[in-house]
């Protein structure tokens, strides 16, 4: 062991998720999600793309699978559709459910542990009706506790970690927001509703798997934490990066780790809602305990209080980004691994629980070259940002996985297919699969256990 390696009990993954991949949208009595509507609005996803064929893995998945082997991961960390097994949201749907069976078995027969993430964006459409619709409605916590506890029942015997809600500042943020995400709405004060609801099916989630998991499952959440800094020291910037942690952050983290909503976030959302939806008892199902968390880190996010052209943070009156220095992705977001230990320290020590990284990942335009995809960007940023991972470690921090985004290039939400993050290329012409090269350098990294 030296200073380039990692423990012998890492868990070395790649994520994915449903929607993104599957394709297969009215099969098997599938319903429809809040991403099929959205991605077939005209104008709400580059190209007009959308994930009705995907990386066509809902019949791939065999070989897809097989993908995995030849990387040698331990872990695979893959999302449910959950319209696919309750098609209006309510009701159960075997053929759904028995595609997930089928997947689970295949990692198990492939001595692959299954990371389960219950929610990744792709809400049954019949749940969100009307203007109140949604994650602004209260009924949408009971049917996603409803849906957790049939998951649990179903596939808790094989499954051994669960995680409730992907990113879930995303659906509320950008969902409802920004606009950027389905269902598309644009309205600051919507959003904090979403995120509160949001919180509320996460903790009736990790009750209602209790109920029926085995008593040594792994129960998380997988959180997009952002890493923010002041673009400056002047006071109002620094009380920007304040607020955005606030309304990005501790917005989740305090009442999941039941602390409820902190008297500062309901002071930095004044004019932007007064909390009124959240019902005496809601916080103390919110904070059902965790036994470790998720954290999604892609880069970090610099802020200011004047608006000098930059975009608005989503949900914020007052926060705008700022430039952050040095290279950037083809998704223009920077790339700073400090970043990533710097979150995790901090996670560390606010929440405390064992941490893997459950997402990480590069997007870029890669190309096949006479049948090899030479990506030696993704290379080096994933090479950095696991090197950041080493340094929190070595720093304290009690992280014990790793997993990449993701197995294959896939629809990228708004972005659609041109953003490319796989370590496997995907023709989505002939659905021809194409490890890239850093897929080979993951897999050596995977088999050396060190960097
Ligand atoms: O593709 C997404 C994923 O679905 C959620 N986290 C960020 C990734 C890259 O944008």
């Amino acid at each position: 062991m030296n200073e380039h390696s990692f423990p012998e009990d890492f868990v070395w993954g790649v994520a994915a998720s449903a929607y993104q991949i599957e394709g297969a949208v009215a099969e098997d009595g599938r319903g429809a999600s809040i991403w099929d509507t959205f991605s077939h609005t005209p104008g709400a996803v580059d190209n007009g793309d959308t994930g009705d064929v995907a990386c066509d893995h809902y019949h791939r998945w065999s070989e897809d699978l097989d993908l995995l082997v030849e990387l040698g991961v331990a872990s695979y960390r893959f999302s449910v559709a959950w319209p696919r097994v309750m098609p209006d949201g309510r009701t159960v749907n075997q053929q759904g459910l028995d595609f997930y069976r089928r997947l689970v078995d295949g990692l198990l027969a492939r001595g692959i542990r299954p990371l389960m993430t219950l929610y990744h964006w792709d809400l049954p459409q019949s749940l969100d009706v009307g203007d109140a619709g949604g994650w602004l409605s209260r009924d949408v916590p009971a049917r996603f506790a409803d849906f957790a506890g049939v998951l649990g029942k179903e596939l808790g015997d094989r499954v051994p970690a669960v995680t409730t809600l992907n990113e879930p500042w995303c659906s509320a943020y950008l969902g409802y927001a920004s606009g950027e995400h389905a269902p598309g709405r644009t309205d600051n004060a919507l959003a904090y509703r979403a995120a509160h609801h949001l919180n509320l099916a996460h903790g009736r989630a990790v009750a209602a798997l209790r109920d029926v998991l085995p008593a040594n499952a792994d129960v998380s959440v997988a959180l997009n934490l952002h890493q923010v800094e002041a673009a400056s020291e002047r006071p109002e910037d620094v009380a920007a990066a304040e607020h955005v942690d606030l309304i990005a952050n501790r917005v989740f983290l305090d009442p999941m780790l039941g602390a409820g909503y902190s008297e500062a976030l309901r002071r930095t959302t004044e004019g932007l809602t007064d909390w009124a939806f959240v019902q005496d008892g809601d916080e103390a199902e919110i904070a059902g305990a965790l036994d470790s968390i998720g954290i999604n880190f892609y880069n970090p996010a610099r802020v200011r209080a004047a608006n000098e052209g930059g975009r608005p943070f989503p949900g914020s009156d007052r926060a705008f980004f700022a430039d952050v220095a040095g290279p950037r992705t083809v998704m223009g977001w920077p790339i700073v691994p400090a970043g990533l230990t710097d979150l995790l320290l901090r996670v560390q020590r606010d929440v405390g629980l064992p941490m893997h990284v459950t997402e990480n990942g590069l997007g870029a335009r890669d190309v096949v070259e006479a049948g090899a995809v030479h990506d030696p960007e993704r290379i080096a940023y994933l090479r950095d940002h696991l090197a950041a991972v080493l340094e929190a470690r070595r720093r304290g921090a009690d992280v014990r996985g790793y997993y990449v985004w993701t197995l294959l290039d896939n629809f990228e939400w708004a972005w659609g297919y041109d953003k490319r993050f796989g370590l496997v290329h995907v023709d989505f012409a002939d659905q021809r699969r194409t490890f890239k090269d850093s897929a080979r350098w993951y897999a050596e990294v995977i088999s050396r256990n060190a960097l």
